[in-house]
């Protein structure tokens, strides 16, 4: 699923469509600040061979950064990152076994070679890693430089109008 009749440039995929509660904190804020991205469930383990095509057709579809959001025995972020060069960000989705410890430790251990982005377990590593995929673009983009810019001045602004934490 695309989110703009424009071509994706980030692609957010998840191993599976319970992972979507958190990934979607990723796509809201790639569209709120107006980054193109496709949304898709790709399964390291129910479909590999879907996660061979998706990695190897990414450089060549426009993708320019990919979100992998996985939860448990998380081998997404790390099987695509050995597909594709694309800078490759991993979302640690909260496991119900082990609160997502397992998730974090699957997808930040990799080994020298084959690098992946990890941030942190749930919602905060989700937005996180929109706002990280959108920094990447913003380097040769200025519109969505000024998009960041601006989300982060906001986030500034509200902190400094609310600095009574009772009201
Ligand atoms: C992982 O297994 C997925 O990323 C998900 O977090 C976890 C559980 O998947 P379901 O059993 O809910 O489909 O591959």
């Amino acid at each position: 699923m695309t989110s703009t009749a424009k071509p994706p440039r980030v692609g957010v995929v998840m191993g599976s469509r319970s992972d979507w509660e958190t990934m979607e904190h990723a796509a809201s804020v790639l569209t709120e600040l107006g980054v193109p991205h496709e949304v898709q469930v790709v399964s390291a383990h129910r479909t590999p061979d879907l996660l061979f095509r998706y990695a190897e057709e990414a450089v060549t579809r426009g993708i320019q950064v990919i979100i992998a959001g996985a939860g448990g025995a998380a081998h997404l972020p790390g099987m695509l990152a050995a597909k594709t060069r694309l800078p490759v960000l991993g979302v640690p989705v909260q496991s119900k076994a082990l609160n997502g410890m397992d998730s974090l430790l699957s997808i930040a251990q990799m080994p020298a070679g084959i690098p992946v982005g990890t941030l942190a377990i749930g919602r905060a590593g989700a937005v996180n890693a929109g706002l990280l995929a959108t920094a990447v673009l913003a380097l040769n983009d200025p519109a969505l430089a000024a998009a960041l810019d601006a989300y982060r001045a906001r986030q500034t602004q509200t902190v400094l109008d609310n600095p009574d934490p009772r009201s």
